[in-house]
């Protein structure tokens, strides 16, 4: 059996990628792709060229080594080789992570305290109910759900809206019952700009918006419009339109707007590797796997 990694990395990552797979696969032969290399039975691929598909002629499946495949979902991939994301991997726990941060710092003013404390201001503000802050989750597949537990677990009330999960009967009664909005679904065709003017408008009023799913989901300038208006309180955004964010863009220096450079939860290669691992086995076996990439769905 024949691997091949193509990972935009750093080469000594690229060999650790390819190091942890043949301990975990001793009968494979694991090779790092480069420029024409040998055609392989899999492939493990992170931001993979076109150029790497067109020479893997045999491929039985790819697997992508991270959650989001809209970038690899532009490419013209093989047919007949099924694409398989990671699923959870030790992404999970990092997102969560990322959104109680997200949403405590907003919720207990945490970010108006630090401007207080760098002005030299004591500031004590009044203590908000949770009750206050109904959270809207887009998005409740492996990250969402995690995420949806563990703010309900806070004493938020948390709802969601999905494409087959949906309290609320329209798109719009989950934004007008939503004052922090947590985007976590990938990004597709029914998705790309979804948060935009018209649905900052809907959200409750000084409502907070959190994205860790893709850049594209928001209309940027909208959300701009929203925040300088006032009509939004801030945002705390980990992915853009455009990475790395440009120097000049307006984010960076944006007193109510939190920038982060798309680390709300890395690809883990140890917990990676052994999940790939474990499904080429199965595969082999001739057994199904999950995480399959459904093209018709973006995701
Ligand atoms: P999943 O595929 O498990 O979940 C996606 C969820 O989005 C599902 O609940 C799905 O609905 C829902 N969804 C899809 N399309 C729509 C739509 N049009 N409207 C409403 N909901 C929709 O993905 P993950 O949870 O693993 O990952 C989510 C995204 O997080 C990734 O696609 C990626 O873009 C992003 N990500 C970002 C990272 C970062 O560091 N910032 C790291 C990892 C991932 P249904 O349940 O009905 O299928
Ligand atoms: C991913 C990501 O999709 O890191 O895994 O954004």
């Amino acid at each position: 059996m024949r691997i091949a990694c193509c990972l935009d990395l750093p080469e000594s990552e690229i060999e650790a990628w390819c190091r942890a797979l043949r301990d975990a696969l001793p009968q494979a032969s694991v090779e790092s792709w480069r420029l024409r290399g040998s055609t392989a039975d899999y492939a493990v691929v992170w931001r993979p060229s076109q150029e790497f598909f067109d020479a893997q002629p045999r491929l039985k499946a790819i697997f992508n080594a991270g959650a989001g495949v809209d970038a690899l979902l532009e490419l013209d991939l093989p047919p007949g080789a099924p694409l398989v994301r990671l699923e959870d991997a030790g992404m999970a726990e990092q997102m969560v992570e990322y959104v109680t941060y997200a949403v405590l710092g907003h919720f207990r003013d945490f970010d108006a305290y630090e401007a207080d404390a760098r002005a030299g201001r004591w500031n004590p503000r009044d203590p908000q109910r949770k009750a206050d802050f109904p959270i809207g989750i887009l998005g409740l597949g492996v990250l969402g759900s995690r995420v949806l537990y563990a703010l309900t677990g806070l004493g938020f009330p948390v709802h969601a809206w999905s494409r087959s999960h949906r309290k609320h009967a329209t798109f719009h009664d989950f934004l007008r019952d939503t004052r922090i909005l947590v985007c976590m679904a990938p990004l597709t065709s029914e998705t790309r700009g979804i948060i935009n003017q018209e649905s900052l408008a809907l959200l409750r009023p000084n409502a907070y918006l959190i994205n860790v799913a893709r850049g594209g989901l928001v209309v940027e300038s909208d959300l701009l419009v929203a925040v300088n208006s006032g009509a939004l309180a801030g945002a705390m955004l980990d992915v853009f339109g455009e990475e790395p964010l440009p120097p000049e863009h307006p984010f960076w220096r944006h007193p109510k707007v939190i920038v982060t450079p798309h680390i709300a939860a890395a690809t883990l290669r140890d917990e990676s590797v052994t999940q790939i691992a474990e499904k080429i086995l199965s595969l082999e076996r001739g057994e199904a796997v999950s995480g399959i990439v459904e093209p018709d769905n973006g995701y």
